[in-house]
This record gives C-alpha cells, sequence and structure tokens, in this order.
C-alpha cells in the first residue's frame, strides 16, 4: 500500500501469475501446423509504449474516434453509470480514455485497473490517484482472459460497472467472446454493467491502412512480440528474419495480423528446434469488426442486453452500454 499524507490511495494486488502456462500456450501454438502467438504477449513495456504510439496515428482511427465518443457523450454515459460506481477496467493500458470517464462521473466508489503490463498499471494508476484524492484505487496485475477473481475493496460502492474499451474484445475469436463476456457477467454480479468499445465494419483500405502505417511502427510492434517472447523465454528468434503483415479477411471480417519467415530458418524454444519454410506465417491477432447485429447476438448469448450504443457519424467504431440484468 503507498501512503500519500495519511491518506491511502493505492493498493496494489498481484494474481499469482502462472509463468508456465504462457510457455505451454507459446510452444502449442509454436506447434500447430498453422503456427499462432497469443496476441497478449504484445504488451511487454516496450510493446505497451509501441501501442500508445500506434494510438497516436493518423491512419489508426480507433482510439481517438473512442475518446470523441466518451468525451461528446460523457455526461449521458455517467447517468447512466450513476454515483459511488465500482470501476473496473480490463486492459487499462495509460488510462487515458478512464480519466475522461472518471472526471465526469459522481463520486466514484473506487476504480480497479486490471492489466498485465505492471509497470505501466502501476504508473498510471498512481496518476489516477494523485488526481483523484478521495478515489480508491486498486490496481490489479492479472490475465484477465484467464479467470481471476476481484480483490477486497473496502469502499461502500453501488454497482460494479466494466469498463473495456478500445474494440480489444475483436482480439477474441467469436466463441470466445461469448463465454469471456459471460464470465464477465458474472463477475459484475447483480445490477452491473459494461461499457464496451466496439470497432465496426468499414471499407476494408481503412482498416489495412490502419494496421500497415506509413511509419511502421505497427511492423515494429508487431516484431515486438518475438523480442518479448526470446527476453521471457530465452527462445532466439531473429526479429530481422520475419516481416510485418497485416490484411482484412473479408470472409472472416477480421484483421489478421502475421509475421512471415523471410527464409527457412530454425527457432529454438525450450529443448525443441522448430523449423519455419521461407514464407510461413505465424498468426499473432486477429482483431474483429463487427456490425452491430453482430456483436448484439454476441452480447444476448451471454446473457447481456444491449442498451446506449453511440457511434461516431461515419459509423467507424461504436462505444455500448450492456447491462447485466
Ligand atoms: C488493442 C487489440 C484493440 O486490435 O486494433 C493495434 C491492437 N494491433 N494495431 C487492435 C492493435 C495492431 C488493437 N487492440
Amino acid at each position: 500500500m503507498i501512503e500519500a499524507g495519511t491518506q491511502s490511495v493505492l493498493h496494489l494486488h498481484e494474481a499469482a501469475m502462472n509463468g508456465d502456462r504462457v510457455r505451454r500456450e507459446v510452444l502449442h501454438g509454436l506447434q500447430l501446423p498453422a503456427k499462432e502467438l497469443p496476441c497478449k504477449l504484445f504488451y511487454d513495456e516496450r510493446g505497451s509504449d509501441l501501442f500508445e504510439q500506434i494510438c497516436d496515428l493518423d491512419e489508426y482511427y480507433l482510439t481517438r474516434t473512442e475518446i470523441a465518443l466518451l468525451e461528446r457523450h460523457g455526461a449521458e454515459i455517467a447517468a447512466l453509470i450513476g454515483p459511488q460506481a465500482l470501476l473496473i477496467e480490463l486492459g487499462s493500458g495509460n488510462s487515458r480514455k478512464t480519466r475522461v470517464l472518471l472526471d465526469r462521473l459522481a463520486e466514484p466508489a473506487a476504480y480497479l485497473p486490471i492489466d498485465l503490463a505492471r509497470e505501466q498499471l502501476l504508473r498510471s494508476a498512481a496518476a489516477v490517484a494523485s488526481s483523484h484524492p478521495r478515489l480508491e484505487v486498486h490496481p490489479l496485475v492479472a490475465d484477465y482472459t484467464q479467470t481471476f477473481s476481484l480483490p477486497e475493496i473496502s469502499a461502500a460502492f453501488a454497482r460494479r460497472v466494466g469498463f473495456f474499451p478500445g474494440s480489444t474484445i475483436g482480439n477474441f475469436l467469436p466463441e470466445q467472446a461469448v463465454s469471456f463476456l459471460g464470465r464477465l457477467r458474472e463477475l459484475l454480479g447483480p445490477g452491473g454493467a459494461l461499457l464496451i468499445g466496439v470497432d465496426l465494419k468499414k471499407d476494408p483500405q481503412v482498416l489495412d491502412r490502419a494496421y500497415n502505417d506509413q511509419a511502421g511502427v505497427t511492423a515494429q510492434f508487431n516484431l515486438n512480440i518475438l523480442a518479448h517472447i526470446n527476453h521471457r523465454f530465452g527462445s532466439d528468434f531473429h526479429l530481422e528474419q520475419f516481416a510485418h503483415q497485416a490484411h482484412y479477411n473479408r470472409r472472416l471480417g477480421r484483421i489478421e495480423m502475421h509475421l512471415i519467415s523471410r527464409e527457412d530458418q530454425q527457432v529454438h524454444f525450450d529443448s525443441l528446434s522448430i523449423p519455419l519454410r521461407a514464407g510461413e506465417r505465424i498468426l499473432t491477432e486477429v482483431s474483429y469488426k463487427y456490425s452491430r447485429g453482430q456483436f448484439g447476438r454476441i452480447a444476448r448469448r451471454a446473457g447481456l442486453e444491449v442498451g446506449r450504443v453511440w457511434t461516431d457519424p461515419q459509423r467507424w467504431f461504436s462505444l455500448q452500454w450492456l447491462t447485466a440484468g
């Protein structure tokens, strides 16, 4: 616990991280006929930093569109959330969007940001705590894609409200999205609600540009997953032997991001030697783009009811208010 004056403002919680499970996940993915890596491994310190740079790119319309929606409809959103809410943010990153929300809320009871990137989580939680001295801030280092439980909060709160911005829900396969949202509904409990950012279907050219920026930041972000894995598991991926590729798969309605092996090569992971052919791909991320109808069906299958949906004039991005009933 970190003390500020006589007031305790920041309580750090760490879920026991199962490093071995992540290792097995990576190993499994590299041995599949179509190789893949878990996209949560993008976010080490450097990856989180690169992602923030992506958010500021001209081509990456998602972040600025979502922030504009939060600003424009903040009063209405705050009224829906109501006073004394416990705000739980999934994948909080730098908490830029949270501030827009928190600043409009009536006496929020506590803020519980969850993220895997420990240092960034602590930094942004500390910043929120110092600008909101009456707010209890409970950063939780955890992988929210796995089961986790919420820490005890001493503040009394009226309801739990989840905040899941950025369209990170698009990283799940639709079936996984249903089960994830279902678990989230249980976690939020009766009276709970979820404010979620959902990227919408649009001209594939706009999408291709958003994931293939001119400055090459997304390429660096994609390649960094290999550096992170090398650092964490002692493997020997050579980053210069891989190329970034991202494209919109119209049939599946999703961006697919790959790393393509530039030549025949062997990668060593644990005691295994993994062969990669020239041109072979490793799938590093999928990012689904939903129509309002498609996402509504996913939410309902998870037992959530779709309330207000806010979109920008171009209908590129949506913020949706889902209730747990
Ligand atoms: C943070 C998962 C929403 O899918 O758009 C950005 C990650 N990947 N550029 C997305 C990402 C490539 C991003 N999410």
